[in-house]
């Protein structure tokens, strides 16, 4: 295919060593290490049980998993105090087994909340009692094997003003501050993440994300990092300098940062000409994380097109991922090879 033949050839006009195409050979994990990064993707835990192309093209591909549903408060707590960890349980083990970072999702959100929880009527303590034992009990469970946390996430509004919650309503504007406090108690070596969508680039919401955790820092909260989440389309997607721009305002804070939710929907059937522009989307976005030394990790929302949450989602596209439904590395996959080998050949 031509656009695969034109991506390499300027690989190898960028890189000549022979180790270099040694690493080019192998999958994207190997690269990412010697560029300085982590390279991850949420995983559908059902499937790594059912379907061992999937399971083999993970530990291929990728050193850092996050789970993306299984962690989620209503999977791990269904009812009241009853704490359902296997499917967790089993994301963990798959990462040990294949030498990868996890990357747990997510203490306080919004959505996937039990209904025993949403439609309890519990008082403001009852529900930080509620909420601090289930923090506390999940991330003490994974103490040491949980490299980082999405403590939080999607808690401000397109306008940039701090979103109404369910946790918000039910417990006051602290409940973050405590939620970060509450799992820092419970793994202190544990790297804890804001992480939140549309406030990857410049605008209201990245300013209202940027404001919320320099409030969290004036305030000694312990947060380490900030995910800029990255579901867009080939229209609406944010500027690669202004997520540069963005990542360095962060740092300048104190704060790591991550790419953590990457996915380009494209119309269905997607064309060749719409897969070529979302490689180079993907290609942009993370090289404008390998510019930032605290932008850690480049994560995509699902490793092939079979298991996207696309389509569910927003009927009549798709697309999204590295990888067609067949686990076919589609040009994006080649795009984002291509700036890790040009990261990888400096550093060398
Ligand atoms: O991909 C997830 C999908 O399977 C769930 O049904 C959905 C529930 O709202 O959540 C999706 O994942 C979301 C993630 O947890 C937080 N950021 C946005 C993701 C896409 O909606």
């Amino acid at each position: 295919m031509s656009w695969r033949i034109t991506l390499m050839a300027i690989a190898s006009a960028v890189v000549c060593t022979t180790a270099t195409f040694a690493l080019a050979a192998g999958g994207v994990r190997s690269l990412a290490h010697t560029a300085g990064i982590h390279f991850g993707t949420a995983v559908n835990v059902e499937a790594l049980g059912t379907d061992a192309p999937y399971s083999r093209l993970l530990a291929r591909e990728f050193d850092l998993v996050t789970p993306e549903n299984a962690m989620k408060f209503s999977v791990i707590q269904p009812e009241r105090g009853r704490f359902d960890f296997s499917q967790a349980d089993a994301l963990v083990a798959f990462a040990e087994a294949h030498a990868m970072q996890v990357n747990g999702h997510v203490l306080v959100w919004d959505q996937q909340l039990p209904d025993w929880l949403t439609q309890g009527h519990f008082s403001s303590d009852e529900l930080k009692a509620i909420l601090r034992e289930h923090i506390q009990t999940v991330v003490a469970r994974y103490r040491g094997r949980v490299a980082s946390w999405d403590v939080a996430a999607e808690a401000v509004g397109e306008d940039g003003k701090p979103r109404e919650t369910f946790w918000s309503r039910g417990i006051g504007a602290d409940y973050l501050a405590l939620a970060f406090r509450w799992a820092h108690e419970a793994d202190p070596q544990a790297r804890l993440r804001y992480n939140d969508y549309g406030g990857e680039g410049a605008g209201a919401k990245s300013d209202g994300i940027y404001t919320l955790v320099a409030g969290l820092r004036t305030h000694r909260v312990p947060i380490d990092a900030v995910g800029l989440q990255m579901h867009v389309s080939l229209n609406d997607a944010p500027r690669p300098e202004d997520v540069r721009l963005n990542m360095k305002r962060l740092a300048a804070l104190g704060l790591q940062t991550d790419i953590t939710e990457m996915d380009v929907m494209l119309p269905l059937p997607a064309s060749r000409a719409a897969l070529k522009k979302q490689a180079v989307l993907y290609g942009a976005m993370l090289q404008a994380c390998l510019a930032v030394p605290q932008c850690r990790s480049f994560s995509t929302w699902g490793a092939t097109d079979r298991y996207s949450w696309i389509p569910e989602f927003f009927p009549g596209q798709g697309a999204a991922l590295l990888f067609d439904a067949s686990g076919h590395a589609k040009p994006a996959y080649w795009s984002i090879k291509l700036a890790l080998l040009t990261k990888a050949s400096h550093k060398r």
